[in-house]
């Protein structure tokens, strides 16, 4: 009989799988197998047990030691599961082997989380990108001549794009990859032409960057007035978006909204997802969106730093720490935040409570992105349209073929006007 995805998704129940090795503690390893559950959960299946395992190595063929598997199939059988999951990212082998031994189809934290982008992803740039994603994963879980369960049970995390008989050779699947850079390449190229209008490129952009889930499509929204897809679930936002602030004084930016990060991120979405983290990499400043009512908001910060490294973005750009979803909580102790995050700014996207002060920290951030100018300019010249479109002007005066300027202007045209400028 062949069951449909959907039906398979419906009946899905999973146990989880985690190993613990030396140096972590209980609750790191129950926060990631409840983190791994909630990705589960946005994948539509239900975790209906855990197994941890100590060890002070992974084993090479089995992830678990070999006494553990028949706990597995116990628990599997227990809790009338018919899915196992690792918390970590499984080698073909240990898929193999588990399954084998289980009978029971498994899949690795991967690729739930590729699952769950494949699902996410609307703009065709987006849909690439979780292609190319999803062959590097195929193309490093080929066993020869071996078809493991998953594969044949087609559903969560195997379902990769036009999947057929012939990609089981490597060759072929190189060849997509090929293929799929290059569309890729082409997607992002026709993407700047197309939306990055000639005053953008003036502008400061801001990159909401953080942890899937902490708020920052809200505050996308909050901020800029637009309707930016919020949800309860992670990995709602894949594409990136950006909107244009306007600031009382006149000034302006730009602030951009993009995938959010998780812990044990895979290299092969990282890398895959390189187009659109290229915004974060060149913004001016990074705003850092944290969920302050999670308790371990400590340790999503980390995570959220060790991606920022990974893509190039850790450097020395400034940051601007935003601890959101503050009306959840009653009595916070803002003391020891601003002590470890010096100029943390306390908000509630949800209710606005504490945006019109990050507002003007914006501002005041953005200023700094601009310089005062005296200029004296043709009137027929291009540069008085852009000025008047992007500047704040203080005062013109109209002459005979030429205008007097003074204007604030964004640093970023500043090179463009090097011959223009006068004394006061
Ligand atoms: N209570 C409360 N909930 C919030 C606040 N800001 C956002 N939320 C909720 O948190 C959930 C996630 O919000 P999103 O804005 O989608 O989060 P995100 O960071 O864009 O998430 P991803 O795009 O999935 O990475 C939604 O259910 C929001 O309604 C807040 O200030 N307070
Ligand atoms: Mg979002």
């Amino acid at each position: 009989m062949v069951e449909t995805t959907q039906t398979v998704f419906e009946k899905e129940r999973a146990i989880g799988l985690a190993i613990q090795m030396s140096g972590q503690t209980d609750e790191e390893i129950r926060l990631s197998l409840e983190e791994l559950g909630e990705l589960l959960k946005t994948a539509d299946v239900e975790m209906v047990g855990t197994l941890v395992q100590k060890r002070d190595r992974v084993t090479r063929a089995l992830y678990m030691g070999s006494g553990k598997i028949d706990e597995i199939a116990d628990a599997v059988k227990a809790a009338d599961a018919n899915l196992i999951v690792a918390d970590d990212e499984l080698t073909a082998l240990q898929i193999k082997t588990i399954e084998e031994t289980t009978g029971i189809p498994v899949c690795d934290r991967t690729s739930i989380i590729l699952e769950i982008f494949a699902r996410h992803a609307s703009t065709r740039e987006g849909k690439l990108q979780v292609e190319l994603a999803s062959m590097q994963y195929q193309l490093l879980h080929l066993v020869g001549g071996y078809e493991n369960l998953s594969r044949q049970r087609g559903g969560i995390g195997v379902k990769g794009p036009g999947e057929t008989k012939l990609e089981t050779d490597r060759r072929v699947i190189k060849n997509k990859l090929k293929k799929l850079r290059e569309d890729l390449e082409k997607s992002v190229q026709d993407r700047e032409l197309q939306s990055r209008k000639r005053q953008d490129r003036l502008a400061t952009v801001f990159s909401l960057v953080g942890y899937t889930n902490a708020g920052k499509s809200t505050l996308l929204n909050r901020l800029t007035g637009s309707d930016v897809k919020i949800c309860d679930g992670l990995f709602t936002t894949l594409d990136p978006t950006a909107r244009r602030l306007n600031f009382a004084s006149g000034r302006w930016g730009i602030v951009s909204d993009t995938v959010g990060f998780i812990n044990k991120l895979p290299h092969s979405l990282i890398k895959a997802f390189r187009a659109t983290l290229e915004s974060v990499v060149h913004s001016e400043v990074l705003l850092i969106v944290c969920d302050i009512s999670d308790p371990h908001f400590r340790e999503r910060l980390t995570a959220v730093d060790e991606v920022l490294k990974e893509i190039g973005a850790g450097g020395h750009r400034e940051r601007l720490y935003v601890f959101n979803k503050i009306d959840k909580l009653q009595d916070l102790d803002r003391e020891p935040i601003h002590a470890a995050y010096p100029g943390a700014v306390f908000i509630s996207a949800r209710t606005g409570e504490g945006v019109d002060a990050l507002i003007t920290r914006l501002d005041e951030v953005i200023a700094r992105q601009y310089v005062t100018l005296n200029l004296l300019l043709s009137t027929k010249s291009e540069l008085v349209k852009e000025i008047m479109q992007s500047a704040i002007v203080k005062s013109q005066e109209w002459g005979q073929g030429t205008v007097k300027i003074c204007a604030e202007v964004p640093s970023k045209l500043r090179s463009r006007l090097e011959n223009f400028v006068i004394d006061p």
